[in-house]
């Protein structure tokens, strides 16, 4: 019981900002983060909504034919959470004491903090609220100021209001800040470019009353902010009941218990706490790279949904990832675009993006990661394996045609079989390169899955020929003298990094220096070649002799990572090694052990900590109807229990 329960004392950094995004709260629509209720200087507060965002020109200082048009900035709508407070007229307060915790096994957050007014009257502020996964556009809150060591007048002003959202932070590629301005006409607000509408109902409160010592006022508040301009009209008790039920019923079906260590329990249940809260429901919208929980990456969506966080969803919660997968559907058209845009056949997916347009600025490590097309084919074609629905996949085969189309164009045939050109693979310290692995076996599976799918629709089946040779024929660089698999034709032949003359302090690499200077090295930031390793059979030589090769020459700097090569560290037998990844990825976020968690949660890694356990621990596999399991647990853990849902069915798995 005690493993869902999560407290100040089992987070690392005790900033307001890192606070702000460990306790948010979320319900796949809505986001809000942990803010104090009396703002200081580093608070910042946010409320977000899934896919609402602000387009802003994207401004180039030289720009180039088919270069991203737009920036979409998920928006910062309100701030929830403060309340503007006097005690006998004075408004100055100091935090004494501060408790918070959340429930994760109800889906509810409590706080308590102790404030204190210069002439030493003291009172506590408990808070009890929640993001409503039964009405996605609540958020409820229930709170209790009581005197604790004065009688005096106590005045109150609640309200939502649009936060300020401070500009131009440290120097930091991963987050940006901007200020939105929203039109507001009644309770409707607007975006000023892309013209996007929310309509708002709160509960606000103004009150005024004399607290006897000991005595507190209490009140419930529901703020509802809606695409729509209608609101539940659930009460506080109803949603709350409501809300422990949903919860109830997520823990049943996703929950993984782990024997032999509490810390390790306690940080996959947080991880799996927020995939089950940031992850979109209604089609149209996805799953951000930091949830909604934070700024960071401006709500984008990446392939981090379909390679690292729709594994999570498929077998434990099928109808979250047919959303996810739902809203891919939903920007075809776009993909269709963008591919006739750049001057390609199908579709070419936006490397990062909400509209389903391109907004990554810089090509080399955005539009290049051609790979996104492959990944979202692959999540399709993992879905339909794992949960039998085979309607979705053939209602929605053009998604998958438009990709192999796209590949077939884009690669060509040359002696050395079918070749993929100018393309980023995973690893963003290497750009611009030809046949990268991971993105030709990806794209060989894309192409594969096709040419399958055409043949059991029996249409397409002409161009069906066409990508099932391109699959057969595509082209993988082996190095001979070190029998190792090329990452792409010119990684091998690149100057070693100095690892050795690199401090500590120079990580992440990315903010320390040129790209240029990282891509003409043998320097990875993330697994590139192993994470096509951990999703495809090769042989265990093979993969030891990559493994040994590529690891060390792995900074990690991307959240991405370690989960990958923790995975296939468990499928080579180095469960020592696995379970070391395993732990620095399930605490990643609890420990703010990449320094950032207060830009928002790292959700794929939360997503890759799922695999580090399923796919490495537990070995899991589902193949031709077949579910298989191999024990690569480390001696660190004793047993683990956990739930899948294989076609409709749960099966209950143990490991000891
Ligand atoms: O998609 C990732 C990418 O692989 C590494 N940089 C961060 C992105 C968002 O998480």
């Amino acid at each position: 019981m005690k493993d869902f329960i999560l407290t100040l004392d089992d987070i690392g950094n005790k900033s307001v900002q890192n606070i702000e995004t460990l306790f948010a709260q979320a319900n796949g629509t809505l986001g809000v983060r942990a803010s104090l209720p009396i703002r200081t200087g580093e608070s910042t507060p946010g409320t977000f909504l899934n896919a609402f965002y602000e387009s802003h020109d994207i401004v180039y200082g030289e720009n180039a034919y088919g270069y991203a048009k737009q920036h979409q900035t998920m928006v910062n709508l309100f701030d929830l959470r403060s309340i503007e407070l006097m005690i006998d007229g004075k408004s100055e307060f100091l935090l004494s004491d501060q408790s918070v915790v959340l429930d994760m096994e109800k889906g509810l957050l409590f706080e308590s903090y102790i404030y204190e007014t210069g002439d030493g009257k003291k009172f506590e502020y408990l808070l009890e609220s929640f993001a409503s996964h039964s009405e996605r556009s609540v958020y409820a809150q229930k709170i209790q100021i009581k005197a604790l060591n004065f009688s005096g007048v106590v005045k109150l002003v609640k309200k939502g209001r649009p936060v300020s959202v401070k500009k131009g932070e440290a120097f930091d590629p991963r987050i940006k800040n901007s200020s939105t301005e929203l039109i507001q006409e009644g309770n409707k607000y607007t975006t000023q470019n892309s013209r996007l509408s929310i309509y708002v109902k709160f509960d606000s409160l103004s009150e005024e009353r004399r607290l006897n010592e000991g005595e507190s006022i209490s009140f419930t508040q529901l703020y509802h902010i809606s695409r729509e301009n209608h609101f539940s009209s659930l009460s506080y008790d109803e949603l709350k009941n409501k809300q422990v039920e949903i919860f109830a019923n997520f823990w049943k079906s996703s929950d993984i218990e782990i024997e032999g260590n509490t810390r390790l329990q306690k940080g996959i249940r947080f991880n799996m706490y927020h995939l089950f809260n940031s992850a979109g429901r209604d089609g149209a919208s996805n799953f951000s790279a930091k949830g909604l929980t934070g700024e960071g990456y401006e709500g984008h969506y990446f392939w981090d949904t379909e390679m690292y966080l729709l594994p999570f969803f498929i077998y434990t919660q099928p109808e979250i990832a047919k959303s996810l997968l739902s809203y891919r559907v939903s920007i075809l058209p776009k993909a269709q675009a963008r591919a006739k845009e750049l001057g390609f056949q199908g579709a070419l997916f936006a490397w990062r993006t909400i509209n389903g347009e391109e907004t990554s600025a810089y090509y080399p490590a955005g539009t290049a990661q051609v790979h996104i097309n492959a990944d979202i084919a692959y999540g399709f074609e993992l879905f339909e394996k794992v949960t039998g629905d085979t309607d979705f996949i053939e209602e929605n085969s053009t998604l998958i045609f438009e990709t192999a189309r796209f590949w077939l164009d884009y690669g060509f045939y040359s002696k050395r079989g079918f070749e993929i050109h100018e393309v980023t693979g995973p690893d963003e310290y290497t750009a611009l390169v030809n046949n990268n692995y991971y993105t030709n076996k990806m794209a060989q599976n894309n192409l594969f899955y096709a040419a399958r799918l055409a043949n059991r629709l029996k249409s397409n089946e002409d161009e069906a020929k066409y990508w099932f040779n391109a699959a057969e024929n595509m082209y993988f660089g082996f190095d001979q003298e070190l029998q190792i698999i090329q990452q792409d034709d010119s990684f091998l032949t690149k100057e070693p990094w100095d690892f050795v003359n690199t401090p500590k302090e120079k990580y992440p690499l990315l903010l320390h220096y040129h790209p240029m200077k990282i891509y003409k090295h043998q320097v990875l930031k993330q697994a590139d070649t192993i994470l096509a390793h951990m999703l495809f059979d090769e042989s265990q030589e093979q993969v030891n002799r990559d493994f040994a090769f590529y690891e060390p020459l792995t900074t990690h700097d991307s959240s991405l990572s370690r989960t990958v090569y923790g995975v296939v560290a468990s499928k080579l037998g180095r469960s020592e090694l696995a379970y070391r990844f395993f732990k620095e990825a399930a605490i990643m976020d609890l420990e703010d052990s990449q320094g950032n968690a207060s830009h928002g949660i790292h959700a794929a890694n939360m997503g890759g900590s799922w695999l580090g356990l399923i796919y490495g621990f537990a070995g899991l596999s589902y193949e031709n109807g077949e579910i298989k399991t191999n024990n690569n647990l480390p001696k660190e853990i004793k047993s683990m229990k956990f739930t899948i849902t294989i076609q409709g069915e749960k099966k209950h798995i143990i490991i000891e």
